[in-house]
Formats: structure tokens, sequence, C-alpha cells
């Protein structure tokens, strides 16, 4: 049994990564990808890493700096994710713990079970009760048109991937349809493939455009409406039978404890950074269990493998790579799924000499 350690410092890096090809949405696109660094210290010198993902340049100093800020609140506790977690939502509840607070006390979250698992040196899969083993992914794609999922499908075909998620909410609802086609003729016919429209339809759009994508065999549709729109979700589902896809934005277990409580989906995939760090995660797929839904990730795909190894109902890891680049190995895939090698903690590890790159 390890000694028990103490948080000593927060090392806190920012960097802004090419996104090449950028991530296309309804709602936007993301060509550069802003990252936090998190390095916990502990007083037993094991150091556990994350990072966040704070989609525009604009979040990245106020992320980083409330990392940094929380620091003062730390110094000394003991390194217990379950315990700080609460003490610091509880902290911030006049501001409101969700937002850019909540990102940057899921990234301590994160960083703290990495440090935990590191000092028992095991897989923090292993530190949650699970065994290792392969995680079932999907390619996440980043265009949006035929052309560009078709060029994309093919590598992702050769690693062995056999479901692929592409996002859709083009102005012509044809130009989604024909890309869905053109996607399937590169996949093949037994393949999985998701749609995600990033919460830009209005009820009435989505009825309409869903009526014309239920008759095709979806694996999901993801996000068709905004967020807290729970009665439009609701109704939504009951009138098609695709399934629906939310939860990558859900802020914290009570949003998610909202929209299954509504009836708003027929799937979840918590984002491990809005939803609370693995401790966060670990809520939810409670909640998703006792009402039998399964649970997908999002994006964060090196510690959502761990996470979703320790999850009842896990569906599939979302294959996105936006870290990739700052760190010192990618994510093991073979035959569409995730490989976790028996490394301690949440398998994040740096490339040094990227991130001086990319440092800003
Ligand atoms: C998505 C949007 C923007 C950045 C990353 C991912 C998308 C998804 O909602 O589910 O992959
Ligand atoms: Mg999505």
């Amino acid at each position: 049994m390890p000694e028990a350690a103490t948080i000593q410092s927060i090392r806190v890096r920012t960097c802004r990564i090419p996104v090449d090809p950028p991530v296309e949405t309804a709602s936007g696109s993301v060509p550069v990808a802003p990252l936090v660094l998190i390095d916990l210290e502990t007083s037993t010198g094991v150091v556990g890493s994350s990072y966040l993902f704070t989609y525009t340049p604009l979040a990245l100093k106020p992320v980083a700096d409330l990392v940094a800020g929380m620091e003062a609140l730390l110094k000394g506790q003991p390194v217990a994710p379950v315990s700080l977690f609460d003490i610091l939502m509880k902290r911030f509840r006049l501001l409101g713990s969700e937002g850019l607070v909540l990102m940057a006390i899921s990234g301590i979250d994160m960083a703290l079970w990495d440090a935990l698992a590191k000092s028992f040196e095991v897989p923090l899969a292993r530190l949650l009760g699970a065994e290792l083993g392969p995680v079932p992914a999907y390619a996440s794609l980043r265009g949006m048109s035929a052309e560009a999922v078709m060029r994309e499908a093919g590598p992702f075909l050769e690693q062995g991937f056999t479901a692929f998620k592409f996002k859709i909410g083009m102005p012509d609802p044809e130009t989604d349809l024909r890309t869905i086609a053109a996607l399937r003729g590169e996949v093949g016919p037994k393949a999985k493939i998701m749609v995600d429209y990033n919460q830009s339809l209005s009820f009435a759009e989505a009825r309409q455009r869903l009526t014309r994508l239920d008759e095709i065999g979806l694996g999901w549709i993801e996000e068709p409406l905004p967020l807290h729109d729970l009665p439009g979700q609701t109704e939504l589902r009951k009138l098609f039978h695709t399934p629906l896809q939310a939860g990558e934005n859900w802020w914290g277990p009570q949003d998610a404890a909202r929209s299954i409580a509504a009836g708003a989906t027929d799937l979840v995939m918590p984002d491990l950074m809005k939803i609370g760090g693995i401790t966060g995660w670990q809520r939810v797929a409670a909640l998703a269990e006792a009402a039998g839904l399964p649970v997908s990730s999002h994006i964060f795909p090196e510690f959502s493998a761990h996470a979703l190894l320790a999850t009842p109902g896990a569906d599939r890891l979302e294959y996105l790579d936006i870290a990739g680049p700052v760190l010192a190995e990618p994510l093991r895939i073979a035959n569409g799924d995730v490989l976790l090698d028996g490394r301690p903690g949440g398998g994040i590890a740096w490339n040094e000499a990227a991130i001086a790159r990319f440092a800003t």
C-alpha cells in the first residue's frame, strides 16, 4: 500500500495544436485545438497528468488560470479525487460549478486519478476495479462533405474500424443524405454509420429531417436539438426509431440526471471534461445503468478508454485524436478497438519537444 500522498503543486501549460483537417460541425468548425496541459505533483514525487480541450482559443487562458488558481485550494490536501471533487464543487457554488469552472475541476480530477493509479502502479481501469481488455471504438470523421468522409474513412477501414460517425446539418438536407450514401458506399453494408447534428436544428427542422434519416438504419442520431430542449428531445425520441444520442454537453452529473429523467435520449455519451472528470463520469455511469442506457464517450480517448472499461453497459469509445501531437505515444488501435497496455495511470505521457513547438 503506497504511503498517503498529498498535493504539492499543479503545473499548467497551454498550447494550440493545428487540427488538420479541421473538425467541421453544423455549429462551427475547429481548425485549432487549444489545450490546457496539467501536471499535478504529489508529495511522493508521483505526477498525475491530464489535458483539457477548450474548443476556442478565447477560453484557453481563462481555463488555464482557473486550474492554476485552484492550486492554492488544494496544496497539502490528500490525493483523494472523490473527496476533492465534492469540496471543489461546493467551493464554487456561488459562481456556479459548471462551464469553465467545471472544466478546470474535471482536469484536476483526471490528474488526481492518474496520480492515484500511478501510486498503486496500476492502469486507471484496474484502480476503478476493471480488467484490461479491448475497448470497442468508432472512427469520428472530421469533414462534412462526401469527398471528405470518403477520404477519411479509408485509413480507418484499414485499422479495422466497423463504425463511423460524421457531422451533418448542411443547409440542404439532400446534401446530408448524399454524404451518408457516399460513406455507406465506402464502408460497406455492414458497418455502422452514426450522424451528429451538434444541436443545430429546431424541433420542426428535426422532425422533418429525421423523417428521412429514420429510414436509413443509422446507428444513432446525435444532438439534433439544443442541449436544454429536453421536452423537444423527449418528443423527438417518441417519433422515430433511430436511437438518439446525447451527453457531450452535459455539465456535471446533475445535467445527466435531468436528461435521463426526462427520457430525452436513448444513448448517453458523457464528456470527461464537462461531466466532472472520472469522478463525474462514475456518477453518470451509475445513472445510465439504472436507466438501462448504453454509455459511449466523447473525445478524450485516453482517459475514456479506462473509464469505459469500468462502465456497465459501455457501448463505444469515440476515436477522435486531438491531443495526439503532444503525446509521447498514440493510442494503440487493433481491429477497431483501443488497446491499453499495462502501464500505470490514465495513459497521458507528454511529447515535450512537441509541447515546446505548440506552446502559447
Ligand atoms: C465534436 C464537436 C467538436 C469538437 C469535437 C467533437 C462532436 C463529436 O460533437 O461528437 O465528435
Ligand atoms: Mg457530438
